[in-house]
């Protein structure tokens, strides 16, 4: 329903096709609060969008999701969820009127006029669901009215047939707000009227402009309205530690696509695994596993996976992918894939040739033991920072019982090579990104429904002269996703890649 607002606030009208825009965009706060028409209740346009919807891709979208396996309302949910942490920030605070605005990202250009595939903001997209390039969320506080409750405002591209021949269709306002469920959307250039009405009303704005995620965007819209907290009332806060903090705790729906990707994952190991005889070269095993997660449904990869044979898999983040496979050598794959916006990343080392000599089955054992061992500790109450210690301690045990320590070291010069053999951590939170919300500290306590991973490795460079020969030159990394669950043992998200010596064993020999 309209309710026709009154001359006063009709300052400035703007050229656009409807009435309903044109109050908006003058007026933004008073009219969005008379204003009872959501995107939820908007008629879904029936031509293609920015983005897959449920008319146009009924393959992948259920009628009332915005992305795969999201719903509409778990996309409120969660904006709901955001405000209801606003709210607690500034709990006794004079402040109660409040403006949180995230950016998407911008297209990227590997060369001239040829961008790089896109990819958004995961911040943007968790509270947004749109998959559209030059975007803003602005999530508004309503007069008179306590957090959580807010208006979702989505702001952009306007439709453009010249730019839609090259680029494809775009949503347009009317797409987007159907689409997402937000209740109401704008062309993107009007954003600056918005924040100059937010700058006049001095309300506090939650915005991380130390994490730029559309410089364009941020220069010539946001960055005046940072500057001016100075000069007025206005106070600017960062929100993305409080995104981030509902991002690290998984609904059943994310963990139902988690699954999915880690079962994806899981297939295309095993399917590289028994071609690895045949194809010796990182190269193309890469093509054969990036191939092979494709092909069953993922989008694409989630990161460069690093595949590296004998002495490589030492280099933790080698990428080069291009040196032939020795017969007798082991092979490390640290790979994972990007399904409806949910990542897997999984890693396996397998001998060539499909057996594992002594001292290769020896490492390998020893990291899959310490692996097992901190598999069992994943559960509620722990942190990642604990179990990095059980690790550590554990590399320590095995390191000594391989003579690669000393029988008679002191407990500092194990503690010493255990991190010298292993420089990296445990693991790390998993979800929409591989590196999942970095504000989220390691020593947090695990609580169910969090994503990690679990990595430990032992890693021997060819040149260390003080190990024994024999494991010169082996590096051995076994990684699985994990969902922490209320009691009882961990989900395994990527528990059908095998990882026991006969399991690999007999499936490469397949
Ligand atoms: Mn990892």
């Amino acid at each position: 329903m309209l309710v026709k607002p009154t001359k006063t606030l009709f300052n400035t009208v703007l050229a656009t096709s409807s009435q309903r825009i044109a109050a908006c965009v003058s007026c933004l706060r008073r009219w969005i609060y008379v204003q009872p028409c959501t995107g939820r209740q908007k008629k879904l346009p029936k031509r293609y969008l920015g983005q897959p919807s449920p008319h146009t891709h009924p393959h992948l979208l259920r009628p009332g999701e915005v992305t795969p396996g999201l719903s509409q309302t778990e996309y409120e949910l969660r904006r709901h969820r955001l405000m209801s942490l606003v709210a607690a920030q500034t709990q006794g605070s004079s402040s109660t009127d409040h403006a949180v605005v995230l950016l998407s990202h911008p297209t990227v250009y590997m060369t001239n006029d040829i961008p790089f595939p896109f990819h958004q903001n995961t911040d943007f997209l968790y509270l947004s669901g749109c998959l559209e390039e030059d975007c803003a969320l602005v999530l508004r506080s309503v007069p008179g009215v306590a957090l959580p409750a807010h208006k979702a405002l989505l702001f952009v591209p306007r439709r453009d047939p010249t730019r839609e021949l090259w680029d494809g269709p775009r949503s347009g306002t009317d797409g987007a707000a159907a689409l997402t469920g937000v209740d109401d959307s704008y062309p993107i250039d009007e954003l600056t009227r918005f924040v100059q009405n937010t700058k006049d009303e001095g309300c506090t704005l939650w915005y991380d402009y130390n994490h730029v995620s559309h410089p364009r965007l941020h220069q010539d819209v946001m960055l005046s309205l940072v500057e001016a907290k100075n000069k007025t009332s206005n106070h600017v806060r960062p929100v993305r530690s409080l995104v981030h903090s509902l991002r690290v705790i998984k609904s059943p729906a994310e963990i139902e696509i988690m699954k999915n990707a880690g079962k994806i994952t899981a297939q295309a190991f095993i399917n590289t695994m028994t071609t690895s005889r045949s194809l010796k070269s990182e190269s193309l095993l890469y093509a054969k596993f990036d191939y092979e997660c494709r092909i069953h449904g993922a989008n694409f990869l989630a990161y460069p996976p690093v595949i590296a044979g004998g002495n490589r898999s030492n280099t933790l983040h080698y990428v080069s992918n291009n040196q032939m496979l020795k017969d007798d050598e082991m092979v490390l794959l640290d790979g994972g894939c990007e399904l409806f916006g949910y990542v897997s990343d999984i890693t396996r080392t397998w001998p060539v040739n499909g057996r594992f000599s002594l001292p290769q089955a020896e490492l390998y054992q020893a990291v899959l033991d310490v692996q097992k061992a901190c598999l069992g500790l994943c559960s509620p109450g722990v942190s990642l920072d604990n179990i990095y210690s059980l690790m550590q301690t554990l590399i320590g045990q095995k390191l000594k019982e391989l003579g690669i320590v000393g029988k008679k070291s002191k407990d500092h010069d194990i503690y010493r090579a255990a991190r010298q053999y292993c420089p990296h951590h445990v693991g790390h939170y998993l979800g929409m990104d591989v590196h999942d919300t970095p504000e989220v500290s390691r020593s947090q306590t695990l609580r169910p429904g969090m994503v990690i991973t679990i990595e430990p490795g032992i890693y021997i460079p060819e040149d260390d002269g003080s190990s024994p020969a024999r494991y010169q030159g082996l590096g051995v990394r076994i990684e699985d996703d994990v969902v922490i669950t209320e009691s009882g043992p961990p989900l395994v998200l990527s528990c059908d890649a095998p990882k026991e010596i006969q399991d690999i064993e007999s499936i490469c020999q397949q």
